[in-house]
């Protein structure tokens, strides 16, 4: 493997656990509309696009739904969203995500986001991470959501990098797929630690060893 100078963190479940803001607001909008929808349903939209999510929650409507009113679902799930993620604070970085990105900069391996959330701007102001990576890719630049690769890619050419000497940090499983299928190697945390085709696997970043992964 080519050494690696790049490293693309996903945000939500790898940087910052947005998972119960996400389900509070996806929840809040299903009781409104009568559908059903536990925490179970919630673990299907991690790295999910928020259109593509709301297509997995409404498996469950008793009755169809037009476009206009399925723009106005999302709408309505995003404010509620919104306000929630206004709490966030550095506080709610993951733990052993600072050392690992402070890490990987002291080494001169540079950091970036590749996240499918078009919130990603309002959760690095809120945690002060605003201007600390070296690029950001995120869900406001790209047209085909994870397991495509295109958030991973984009995130590298503006590294100014090839894929093959960068890593991605995943939490989801579509996420894996998608930095597999860009052609990098990819650090499974959270819930895809269990994924048997990430090239590393960790419980955490806190337990992730950076200093042997980055070789
Ligand atoms: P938004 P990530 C993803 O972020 C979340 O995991 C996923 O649950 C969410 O639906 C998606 O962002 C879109 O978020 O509605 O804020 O645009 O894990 O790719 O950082
Ligand atoms: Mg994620």
């Amino acid at each position: 493997m080519e050494k690696l100078q790049g490293v693309i963190f996903d945000l939500d479940g790898v940087i910052v656990s947005t998972d119960d803001c996400h389900y509070r607001a996806w929840k809040k909008m299903a009781d409104e509309e009568g559908i059903e929808f536990d925490r179970e349903i919630n673990e299907r939209l991690r790295g999910v696009s928020r259109m593509d999510s709301l297509e997995i929650i409404l498996e469950k409507a008793t009755k169809a739904y037009s476009d206009a009113e399925k723009q106005e679902m999302a709408t309505r799930k995003n404010n509620y969203y919104v306000e929630l993620i206004g709490a966030l604070t550095p506080a709610d970085i993951l733990p052993g995500a600072m050392d690992v990105l402070n890490w990987l900069k002291e080494h001169g391996i540079k950091v970036a986001i590749g996240s499918s959330s078009r919130n990603t701007p309002i959760i690095l102001r809120q945690i002060g991470l605003d201007g600390f990576f070296d690029a950001v890719a995120d869900g406001n630049q790209i047209t085909r959501s994870k397991p495509d690769p295109e958030v991973f890619l984009l995130a590298a050419k503006l590294l100014g990098l090839d894929p093959a000497v960068c890593m991605v940090v995943e939490d989801a499983d579509a996420g894996v797929e998608a930095a597999l299928a860009g052609g990098m190697r990819v650090l499974g945390v959270g819930s895809a630690m269990n994924n048997e085709s990430a090239t590393y696997r960790a419980e955490t970043l806190e337990k992730a060893d950076i200093a042997s992964i980055a070789g």
